[in-house]
Parts: C-alpha cells; structure tokens; sequence
C-alpha cells in the first residue's frame, strides 16, 4: 500500500504544506530519453547547470543501490528516492526496474516519479504494482491550443505528432493516467511550468481539471526562459504567487519547489551532496526549470 497523502506532507519535502520540509531525497539519473518536446526544455549531461532535465552522468538501475546507500550515509535526512529524469521516467525500463531494486533493499524509502504523463495510461498497471508512493504528471495546459504552444510534438508507439494534435493525446493520456494511478491510492502531485502570455490565464483550468481527476497537490514552477522559448521573460514573483492563490481554490499548492537537477542529492534548498557521488560539478549558471 502507498505512503497516504497525510504521511508525505511530512515525510515528504515535495509535498511539504506550509513551511519548508526538512527531510532530504535523492534524484537518480536513470532516464536518458524522452518522447516529447517540450518548447523550453534543453536536457544536457554536464556538471554546473542547476536546473531539471541536467545531471553529470546517466546511471545504470543496479548502480542505483550504491549511490542510495553512500547518500544515506552523507545525509541521513534522506527519505525519498525520485527519479525525474534527465528525461521521462515512462520512455525507457529503466525507471520502474530501479524502484523495484529499491523495494527490495531499502523498503524505508519512498519512491517517487516524475513523467510527462505520455505513456501514463498504459504504465499505470505497472507504477501500481511496483510500489510507487508519489508520483508527479507535467501538466502544462488542459487545452491543446495552448499546450501546442509549448511542446512542439510527441513520438507516440512509433508514430510522430505535432501541433494540436500531439497535445489532444498528451493531455488526454495525462488525465487519464493521473484517474487510473490516483484511484488506486497513489498521491499524485502535478507540476506547471508558468509561462507568462502562454498559460499564466490557464492556470485555475489545469488546477481544477486535474484536482477533479484525482491529484492531492498542485507545483507552479516559474519558467527559466530558454531553447524554443527563450524569447519569453520568466513571471515575476507577484504572478507565481497571483496564480498559487487561484490554483489554491481547486487543490493544495506546494510553494517550496527548487527546480532541482535530475541528479541533486540531499535536503532541497540546502546543501546539495550530488558533486559527492556523481561526478564534480565545476561551476554555477542559473536557467530554466521543468519540474
Ligand atoms: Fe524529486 Fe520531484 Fe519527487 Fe521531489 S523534486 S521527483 S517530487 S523527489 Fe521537488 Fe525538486 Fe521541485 Fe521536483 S523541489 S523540482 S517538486
Ligand atoms: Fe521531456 Fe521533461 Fe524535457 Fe519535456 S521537459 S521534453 S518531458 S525531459
């Protein structure tokens, strides 16, 4: 049975309400491709970007263990294990046989994944059976007009889509994939990128369609302006928290995001132990987040 939605309010610094979560987590680097293009995201292995969608190094699952186990030993404040990427969790295997390893040697942990929601309706089976405690769907618009303007296409069992219709058959899979995964007891959080002049008057449709679809807890992440939407200005502090305050209406609204790497290790917002394990990261540059 998966941790209740209550527990990981506090077991959780993802779901943390109200004030910062002091509890840590591990992101591993285990999913290297992704089937959609996302018009703001430009995923890269190197050592100095702090942002979602960039780590050092890919790992491969039975790696996974090791890293756990000299994480906990740096930060035994860790109670997650979270795989976001670099890309999605649902396009490769080996997401979902790592949480397995997982489940067998550390059932302490929480397991906690992040996809673009794509292959969410055919993988929820799966998700369920191997034991995934929370788990986070990128929602970015509810309505494929606006959607269209973010992601410029998807590759879907072979075949590729772009425009309105690529985003008609992402939003659909997400919402149906978060009522399958939702009803069998799994939290489910979504994150949106906040992109001014995109989406940022969408907002309270994508908190309520998804609340009414079964998500717990909802993660505005402002947009760091880059790739295909680097021409766009990232939103200002009085419009992240003007958009929490309407989404707040519908769905719980987590406010501690740190736009992590796919690859950070420890509490988030704190000191971050990823250059101890993976490999060292040499310099700092600001840029975009995902979620
Ligand atoms: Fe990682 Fe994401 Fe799980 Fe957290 S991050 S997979 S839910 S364990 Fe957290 Fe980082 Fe924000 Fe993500 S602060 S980017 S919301
Ligand atoms: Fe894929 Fe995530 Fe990048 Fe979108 S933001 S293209 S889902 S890796």
């Amino acid at each position: 049975m998966a941790i209740s939605y209550e527990e990981l309010t506090t077991k959780h610094p993802c779901y943390a309400l109200g004030k910062k979560g002091q509890t840590g987590r591990i992101h591993l680097p285990i999913s290297p491709t992704c089937n959609i293009e996302c018009k703001f995201c430009d995923r890269k292995i190197n050592d100095y970007e702090k942002r979602p969608g960039v780590a050092s190094t890919v790992i491969k699952p039975e790696e996974a263990i090791g890293v756990i186990a000299r994480s906990l030993e740096l930060c035994p404040d860790i109670t997650v294990a979270g795989i976001a990427g670099p890309g999605d969790t649902l396009a490769t295997d080996y997401a979902l046989e790592t949480f397995r390893l997982i489940k067998s040697e550390f059932p302490q942990i929480i397991k906690c994944m992040s996809t673009n929601g794509l292959l969410l309706p055919e993988k929820a089976k799966e998700i369920i059976e191997t034991g995934i405690d929370s788990l986070t769907v990128t929602v970015n618009a509810v309505d494929p007009e606006i959607e269209a303007k973010l992601n410029g296409g998807i590759l879907y069992h072979g075949v590729h889509y772009t425009g309105v219709e690529a985003a008609e058959i992402l939003i659909k899979n997400q919402l149906e994939g978060i009522r399958l995964v939702s009803a069998a007891g799994i939290t489910v959080k979504v994150n949106t990128v906040l992109v001014p002049g995109i989406n940022d008057s969408h907002i309270e449709k994508i908190a309520k369609t998804v609340s009414e679809a079964g998500a717990s807890i909802y993660n505005i992440i402002p947009l760091i302006p880059q790739h295909e939407l680097s021409d766009c200005r990232a939103p200002s502090c009085v419009e992240i928290d003007g958009a929490r305050q309407k989404a707040e209406k519908y769905i719980d609204v987590f406010r501690h995001c740190q736009r992590c790497r796919a690859d950070a290790i420890g509490v988030p917002g704190e000191k971050d132990y990823g250059d101890q394990i993976y490999l060292k990261r040499i310099a700092h540059k600001d840029t975009f987040s995902h979620g």
